[in-house]
């Protein structure tokens, strides 16, 4: 028996630009992960230079600000058994061009900033930033019908 895990999604402005929105989202849907929370918003200079605090001595981190608030990003709170890493898996690794095949950023992008989502890299950051873009009355508990399929009988 193990308890389920939340983490953060952003799918970031090219995802938008390249209408990529559902495709990424189909993906969660499909792995058997519940969507209990999303929305779109147009994110705030304070808000991003939070969210990348540990990257802010970086080169890239104007051109990062600036990207991640060129156009309107959709978050999304994914829950199921071990998430965190198995959304991980799903996104892949930051560099589009090297990112595995199969994987979100390995299919479906080229560039290390324009890398299409973000994703909670562990329980600690994912407490964070669920909280960081959503308020408790944003985030629903609901029963879902195929709950009984996607895990076995020991791991739910
Ligand atoms: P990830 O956890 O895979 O999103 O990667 P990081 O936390 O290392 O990086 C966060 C974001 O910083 C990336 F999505 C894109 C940006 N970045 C760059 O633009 N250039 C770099 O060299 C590294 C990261």
């Amino acid at each position: 028996m193990s308890k389920p895990e939340r983490t953060l999604v952003l799918i970031k402005p090219d995802a938008l630009q390249r209408n990529l929105l559902g495709e990424i989202v189909g993906r969660f849907e499909r792995k058997g992960l519940k969507i209990i929370g999303m929305k779109m918003m147009q994110l705030g200079d304070l808000v991003v230079t939070e969210h990348y605090a540990h990257h802010q001595d970086k080169p890239f981190f104007g051109g990062l600000k600036a990207f991640m608030q060129s156009s309107p990003i959709v978050a999304i709170v994914l829950e199921g058994v071990e998430a965190i890493s198995a959304v991980r898996l799903l996104v892949g690794p930051t560099k589009g061009s090297t990112a595995d095949a199969g994987s979100i950023r390995g299919d479906l992008s080229m560039s290390t900033q324009a890398n299409l989502v973000h994703a909670s890299d562990s329980p600690e950051a994912a407490e964070k930033e669920v909280w960081r873009f959503f308020n408790t009355d944003e985030i629903f508990a609901y029963k879902k019908v195929d709950y009984e399929f996607i895990y076995g009988s020991d791991e739910k």
